[in-house]
């Protein structure tokens, strides 16, 4: 079933990245495109900064830092110490050297009027990245993030600034009804012969995805089937604050929420073998190992979904 699938994935964060490398082994990468979250995106130090973009594409090109997830192996601060040693800019976002040449270009070329989409795709070509790479949108829909005790926060500063501690009370996507679907990411969900919705962040990093206006009617309407990867082991999130969202949001911290989340746009979801049967009305289930500790078990999930649902799906 793998290498002649076209699969597209909506993905966002870490977490998703994993589900992204595990995929290159198991689908020819002209065969496999990336929606990705934007709603992390913000403008800093005249820079347009995307980290989920960043996150697959560097995961992608070999080139992404394996400890945290995110920025490029080995880079340095020597910008950002400058800006804190010489002007007193306390930079808690930090960015590293090298990462710094990505966001000069994207800002270069965006001043320049090419769109997001656009600029992307050059990034990611010039890297050497041939799976085919898509910000959700063109538009800038920000997650904001309204929290009991700081107030409404941007996702930069809820994740990173404040380690999301604060508790959350809900989360807007700024704009998304001003958003629309660019033509490659309709094409791309129009001629998938599957869609994975990867194991991130369901009210971070997918939701903003869905908030795109036609993103769930297009998910609904696809031949392909639509099948979500569980961002919940045992209870837990592997990493992030998943499960603290789900608790401060009132939901059981279950993977059912999860598929109830999902529900109506997905067809199946793949559960983690340490966790109990999944039992949610009109969704097929099974249990694979979602815990993607090394490459060989990224890879391992990878084909042992796309395998499940060819099993299935006509
Ligand atoms: N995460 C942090 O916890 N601290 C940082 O200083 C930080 C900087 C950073 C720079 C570029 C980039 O692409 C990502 C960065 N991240 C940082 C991670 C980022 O906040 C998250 O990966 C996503 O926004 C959440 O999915």
């Amino acid at each position: 079933m793998a290498l002649a699938t076209r699969v597209a994935v909506l993905i966002g964060g870490v977490g998703g990245a994993k589900l992204a490398s595990g995929l290159m082994h198991v689908v020819a990468p002209e065969r496999l495109t990336f929606i990705v979250n934007t709603g992390d995106d913000f403008w800093r130090l005249g820079l347009k900064i995307c980290p989920d973009l960043d996150t697959v594409m560097y995961t992608l090109a070999g080139l992404v830092n394996r400890e945290t997830g995110w920025g490029i192996a080995g880079d340095e601060t020597a910008v950002m110490d400058s800006l804190e040693g010489h002007y007193g800019v306390e930079p808690w976002f930090r960015l590293g050297d090298k990462d710094l040449a990505t966001h000069l270009l994207r800002a270069q070329g965006l001043r320049q009027g090419n769109s997001l989409t656009e600029v992307t795709d050059c990034l990611a070509r010039r890297l050497g990245v041939s799976a085919r790479l898509l910000p959700m949108c063109d538009e800038e829909t920000p997650t904001l993030v309204d929290t009991a005790d700081r107030g409404e926060l941007g996702f930069q500063e809820y994740f990173v600034k404040h380690s999301w501690r604060p508790i959350v009370k809900s989360i807007k996507h700024k704009d998304c009804e001003k958003a629309t679907m660019s033509a490659p990411v309709s094409s791309a969900l129009e001629t998938a012969d599957v869609i994975l919705i990867a194991p991130s962040n369901p009210w971070l990093s997918v939701a903003p995805i869905l908030a795109v206006p036609g993103m769930r009617q297009a998910l609904k309407r696809a031949d392909a089937p639509v099948v979500a990867i569980t961002p919940i082991i045992a209870g837990a999130a592997v990493k992030g604050p998943t499960a603290k969202i789900m608790a401060e949001l009132g939901l059981p911290v279950s993977e059912a929420a999860v598929a109830r989340f999902y529900g109506g746009i997905i067809d199946g979801f793949v559960n983690d073998i340490r966790n109990e049967p999944l039992r949610v009305e009109g969704i097929r289930a099974v249990r694979l190992n979602t815990l993607m500790t090394d490459d060989a078990a990224k890879a391992a999930l990878a084909r042992d979904a796309l395998d499940w649902i060819a099993g299935w799906a006509a």
